[in-house]
């Protein structure tokens, strides 16, 4: 305040009132600012300029439209039964005959990634009451609650390795899947892929300090598992046999999008649904803290940046991390905030937080 009383007296006294308010305005973004951010690394613009934008996506058929509401994720498992979380707390299947079952309600809005579990039925993340099991008769079992003493918040997706472990991720410890945006404009390693031991009851971290956690998937022979890195625009390689058992690499990187759900194809490759992390014009709110204190105080801003909305892409990459092929809907004509693709004889189920169908598209 000295600094307002030290420029008001050059200032007509209307003009001091002003200045108040500015400062007051300026005073309450900071303190009340829910994140204390750094800057983010958005991928260079030539990422992927060898690979034009298309519109395959939007060639997509709806399946079950009207029937889910922002499924997530999606899975078939080999008896060819489609199954997906929704955001109203259902777990839906679709059967092969084509029918819809409502197949049980979890009563929760939080729900992320599923799989298939050995034991029978699926495990699902809860983003706010951890890792649940969903037996073959539909009975809900809340497998991991708790990590050390804390509650288990934020699980965002699950893999079943042959040996029983399950390897999960918390997409972030200190936001919500409410605020998840906060993380990325907070832009700090708050995430963490953990590994859970369901006869010994252990967890134990494999990874800490990722960039908003989010896909997990294993390869085909589990010697490596991969992690995606939503706002690095990355996924994290980490070796499970072999000579580099315990290692930690890049697998693939400067990814024009943020990566979500990874899952591994029949034949060793992996599709990754790739997020717009921010919409066009509004990059510079990561390169300015200011701006970021200013944008996360207030929601309708942070959708304005929020660039999930606007589109949509799905990367096919190899065993190898190279490229295979981009699917696109760039204006977000059909499809957005596409977060899972699932092949399945010779399609591929595409899940998203913006759609009440499953997209379903033949792959030639
Ligand atoms: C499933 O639930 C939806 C609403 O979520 C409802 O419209 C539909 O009729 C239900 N289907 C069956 C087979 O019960
Ligand atoms: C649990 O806490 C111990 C001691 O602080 C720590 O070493 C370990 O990594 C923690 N485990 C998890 C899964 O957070
Ligand atoms: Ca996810």
């Amino acid at each position: 305040m000295a600094l307002f009383g030290f420029l008001s007296r050059f200032l007509p006294p209307f003009s001091g009132f002003v200045l108040a308010c500015v400062l007051a305005i300026v005073l309450q973004i900071f303190i009340f600012s829910p994140i204390s951010p750094d800057l983010l690394h958005l991928p260079q613009p030539s990422s992927l300029a060898s690979l034009p934008t298309n519109t395959h996506l939007q060639g997509v058929g709806k399946v079950g439209e009207g029937v889910v509401k922002d499924p997530e994720d999606v899975l078939v498992d080999e008896n060819g039964v489609l199954h997906t979380a929704t955001r109203d707390g259902w777990i839906k299947r679709l059967h092969r005959d084509g029918s819809w079952e409502n197949w049980t309600m979890l009563n929760s809005q939080t729900l992320l990634g599923i799989t298939a579990t050995r034991r029978g039925g699926i495990i699902v993340c809860d983003a706010e009451k951890g890792l649940i099991w969903v037996d073959e008769d539909g009975h809900p079992k809340v497998l991991l609650s708790h990590v050390n003493g804390s509650e288990l918040r934020f699980a965002d997706d699950v893999i079943e390795a042959l040996d029983g472990s399950l390897y999960f991720s918390v997409a972030s410890t200190k936001f919500s899947l409410h605020n998840w945006y906060l993380d990325v404009l907070e832009a700090k390693p708050h995430g963490q892929l953990l590994k859970f031991n369901p006869s010994s009851s252990q967890t134990s971290i494999v990874l800490d300090d990722l960039c908003f956690a989010n896909g997990v998937a294993l390869s085909r022979d589990e010697d490596f598992l991969i992690v995606c890195e939503t706002w690095k625009f990355r996924c994290l390689r980490h070796w499970l046999k072999g000579e580099e058992a315990g290692k930690t690499e890049i697998f693939i990187d400067n990814l024009p999008g943020g990566p979500d759900n990874i899952n591994l194809a029949p034949d060793g490759s992996f599709w990754i649904a790739l997020l717009q992390v921010t919409s066009e014009g509004w990059e510079f709110v990561h390169t300015s803290k200011a701006a970021k204190h200013l944008i996360a105080t207030y929601p309708s801003m942070i959708k304005k940046v929020n660039g999930a909305y606007r589109k949509a892409s799905v990367l096919h990459v190899g065993a190898d991390g190279k490229i295979i092929k981009k699917l696109d809907d760039p204006d977000g004509k059909v499809n957005s905030f596409v977060t899972s693709a699932f092949e399945f004889e010779g399609h591929l189920y595409l899940g998203s937080l913006n759609a009440n169908f499953i997209g379903k598209l033949p792959l030639i």
